[in-house]
């Protein structure tokens, strides 16, 4: 599904894991600061609301997009998160950049992903103007921030649990 046909804030909230026991890294990139900052305040508000201690949020601020994923690893260095989540906002302009530094994070951040097995969540907003990112950092389109903490949570509670045999679930879309 598109994500303009899609709201990234909205969720079942009857269907999230306690965040409680976890821990989670932020690293948030500064260019198109007001897009990030909230991203951020989504990000970490749904975190806390689902019950994540403040002291059991690190963030940490890069310069770039590009720099997410240094960052990401820089984080797992120092503490051990059970998540880390990469937000950042990469608009499109005269040049092609944007095609390069969204796929070495997309493909940076999977790495990361699959070298230390924690989830790695791709928080990070690919627009072709500032409106189409407006829309998704808390407009019409909801915030792509609360998009991956709830994603983050999911993902850490699949690490903590273990899988079960012989049970079907009912997969729900
Ligand atoms: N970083 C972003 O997070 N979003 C952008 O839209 C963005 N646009 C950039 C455009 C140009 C022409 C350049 C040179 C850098 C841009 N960056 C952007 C910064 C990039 O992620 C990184 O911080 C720098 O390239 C330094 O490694």
């Amino acid at each position: 599904m598109a994500s303009a046909l899609k709201n990234l804030s909205a969720y079942n909230d009857t269907d999230v894991p306690s965040a409680e026991e976890m821990t989670f890294g932020i690293v948030v990139a500064e260019w198109n600061v007001h897009i990030t900052h909230a991203l951020y305040e989504g990000c970490y508000d749904t975190l806390v609301k689902h019950g994540a201690k403040p002291e059991n949020i690190y963030t940490m601020q890069v310069p770039g997009s590009f720099e997410l994923t240094a960052g990401a690893r820089m984080l797992n260095g120092q503490q051990n998160v059970d998540a880390v989540i990469c937000l950042g906002c990469v608009i499109k302009g005269e040049t092609s950049h944007d095609e390069y530094i969204n796929q070495a994070v997309a493909i940076g951040l999977t790495n990361l992903g699959l070298t230390t097995g924690k989830p790695h969540i791709f928080g990070l907003i690919t627009t072709n103007n500032e409106q189409q990112a407006l829309d998704r950092a808390g407009g019409k389109h909801g915030n792509k921030g609360v998009e991956s903490a709830i994603t983050a949570i999911r993902m850490a509670s699949l690490k903590k649990t273990p899988i079960q045999g012989k049970v079907k679930r009912a997969i729900g879309f």
